[in-house]
């Protein structure tokens, strides 16, 4: 893999939410700037364009509130796939498009990890667990199951095939959840990944939490995949997101949190998932999102532009 070599991946894609808007996302990270960003950090950018599913039927699942089944199965043997070959060239960044997507990017990348010999670790930056099964789910939007899928848990049959590289639950660790199902408790318990609540950063802070994570990845000599959803912010500092939840992370936690995974040099993939520009107010939210992704792969504050609004 080629270190300074940085992939984008645009993915519309917007059937795992029950808003539309989020299909616009990749052009708003485009017109927010991230590919001079990163280009300006001395990385090789390569823009692929947005990536499309295969065609195909609706499906039915038994449990009637499951949604846009059929597209949910299509983006994530389609990313799946893209994931594995890009993981394989560089540091691809996926940028959504809602949270469903990352059923397919973690479960390509761990594909690509367990065959160069190593277990993909993942970093959830989340107000949500994203743990139900097309069984638990009860909202039916299946933006809310894409962890569980790439753990391997059971309820996604025959209407999915199962990852090539399921996900280790002691692999995983969650930051800045503040709403979470009653059946993704159970999950959480049951299948013991780590999780750092809102309440954790206040008590303890993100920076002692994230590095407790980071030297278990390194200890590992493990790859690891972020994939940071828009409403682990807090909805102050981000509202381009359908489900904003109060409370979230300030923007000096995110950025620290970026800083310290850039300086880990542990990160071989990036989800960007659930900028919704039609919610945004005059691109701030997709600004933030590019300055965090930025700040991930490198900027520090002493080369940080100064922006306005
Ligand atoms: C809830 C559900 C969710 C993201 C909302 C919310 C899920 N647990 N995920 N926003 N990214 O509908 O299943
Ligand atoms: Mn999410
Ligand atoms: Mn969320
Ligand atoms: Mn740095």
């Amino acid at each position: 893999m080629d270190e300074k070599r940085c992939i984008l991946i645009g993915v519309p894609v917007q059937e795992g939410t029950s808003r539309l808007g989020c299909d616009m996302g990749p052009s708003a990270y485009r017109a927010a700037g991230l590919c001079g960003a990163l280009t300006a950090l001395g990385l090789v950018v390569e823009d692929r364009g947005n990536i499309a599913p295969p065609p195909g039927e609706a499906v039915a699942h038994p449990n009637p509130s499951v949604t846009n089944l059929s597209d949910f199965a299509r983006w994530t043997s389609a990313l799946s796939e893209a994931a594995y070959r890009a993981g394989g060239e560089g540091l691809p960044i996926f940028l959504g498009g809602d949270h469903s997507l990352s059923a397919g990017t973690i479960s390509g990348m761990s594909r690509r990890a367990a065959e160069e010999g190593s277990e993909l670790h993942v970093l959830w930056l989340d107000a949500h667990p994203d743990l139900h099964t097309l069984e638990t789910t009860t909202s039916g939007n299946l933006h809310g199951v894409p962890m569980a899928y790439a753990l391997g848990l059971k309820g996604f049959g025959p209407y999915l095939p199962p990852p090539v590289a399921p996900v280790k639950p002691r692999n995983v660790c969650t930051i800045g959840l503040r709403s979470v199902d009653p059946a993704e408790r159970r999950t959480i318990r049951e299948a013991g990944i780590t999780v750092h609540d809102m309440r954790a950063i206040d008590e303890f802070g993100i920076g002692i939490l994230l590095k407790a994570f980071l030297e278990r990845v390194a200890a590992a000599g493990g790859w690891l995949h972020v994939s940071l959803d828009v409403d682990f912010l807090d909805p102050g500092i981000a509202p381009g997101v359908g489900t904003t939840v109060p409370g979230g992370a300030t923007f000096r936690e995110a950025h620290l949190a970026m800083e310290m995974l850039h300086d880990s040099g542990l990160v071989r993939s990036l989800d960007l998932v659930e900028l919704n520009p039609f919610l945004d107010e005059r691109g701030r939210t997709a600004i933030l999102m590019t300055d965090l992704a930025a700040s991930l792969m490198g900027r520090s504050v002493l080369d940080r532009p100064t922006r306005s609004f």
